[in-house]
């Protein structure tokens, strides 16, 4: 145990830091990037990054994060797999005067003061931005448009968002109705499993909204397995933007992503300084991204990071 960063005996040199992070898992591309992205940027900082895996289950986010309080560590990091149910141990690392910052992921806590920075991307914008695509691509069509949704993790910040964003946008218009939406939990298996149930129930569907690309690729695998053509016969839009993602675009098996980015490294080796420094680092801070066509993501592919 010991005098938490940033208290009044000041900074400690990085090489004094320890961070603990609980990570959600390893269900998809993105998540294997933002882990990678994380590592190395403590590497590169020299402080030490003390790194646990949740396999996607709160109670193992729970247990890691009463670990690290009882280490004494100087920052708490998390991403949290729900949004709910964070309250106790979030007092827990403030009673013991842990600093706590989320990354990628909200909770949803009416108590702010649980937790210094939410490092992350706007989801409710990113399910708008796949919306609106939704709209420009069917604005000359009479005809209904049947959606299937691939959600992601049930509870999970990104999947409620995006699903809300996503909703907001195409509720303007009559035709477009979501025939289907269940969750693949974010993971290649879980989006074909779901795909080739849902197109079962719905042979006459024109569109799959995943929440990550890697929903996205299994529905590809289901389509292609029921004697279709994705992003023909059922146009995809999906979030994220990893390089597998890019590639079926590029291909013209997904039709339009929109970029979510993992790479936070950088920006949460920064706040844990603020925070070490003893200075406030901003509330919310919202990552750039943009969105990808077939032409852009064949643009992109050479250089993508991950
Ligand atoms: O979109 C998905 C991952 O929380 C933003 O989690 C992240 C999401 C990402 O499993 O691929």
């Amino acid at each position: 145990g010991g005098t938490s960063a940033g208290s009044s005996e000041g900074p400690k040199p990085a090489d004094q830091l320890v961070v603990g992070f609980s990570q959600v898992g390893s269900e998809s591309g993105w998540r294997t990037a933002n882990t990678t992205d994380i590592q190395a940027a403590f590497k590169d900082a020299g402080i030490e990054l003390k790194f646990s895996d949740a396999q996607q289950k709160q109670e193992n986010q729970i247990k890691a994060i009463r670990s690290y309080i009882q280490q004494g560590v100087d920052v708490i990091a998390f991403s949290p797999v729900v949004e709910t149910g964070w309250d106790a141990v979030l007092n827990e690392a403030k009673a013991a005067n842990i600093p706590v910052v989320l990354t990628d992921r909200a909770v949803d806590s009416a108590d702010d003061s649980l937790y210094e920075s939410f490092l992350g991307s706007d989801f409710v914008e990113e399910g708008k931005k796949a919306g609106e695509w939704v709209l420009e691509e069917y604005k000359d069509s009479t005809e209904p448009v049947k959606i299937i949704q691939l959600e992601g993790t049930t509870g999970a910040a990104p999947a409620i968002d995006r699903a809300e964003g996503f909703a907001d946008a195409i509720k303007g218009d009559d035709k477009f109705e979501v025939v289907a939406s269940q969750t693949g939990d974010f993971t290649r298996a879980g989006g074909k499993q779901v795909t080739e149930a849902l197109l079962k129930s719905n042979p006459d569907a024109n569109l799959i909204y995943a929440h990550n690309d890697d929903m996205a690729l299994g529905a590809i695998e289901a389509i292609e397995a029921a004697g279709l053509k994705p992003g023909v016969d059922i146009k995809i839009v999906s979030v994220d933007a990893v390089k597998d993602g890019m590639q079926a675009l590029a291909d013209g098996k997904i039709n339009f992503i929109v970029e979510c980015s993992p790479l936070l490294g950088k920006q949460l080796v920064d706040i844990v300084n603020q925070i070490n420094e003893g200075e406030t680092p901003e509330k919310r801070i919202i990552t750039e991204e943009t969105t990808f066509t077939k032409d852009q993501a064949a643009e992109a592919l050479p250089t993508r990071q991950y």
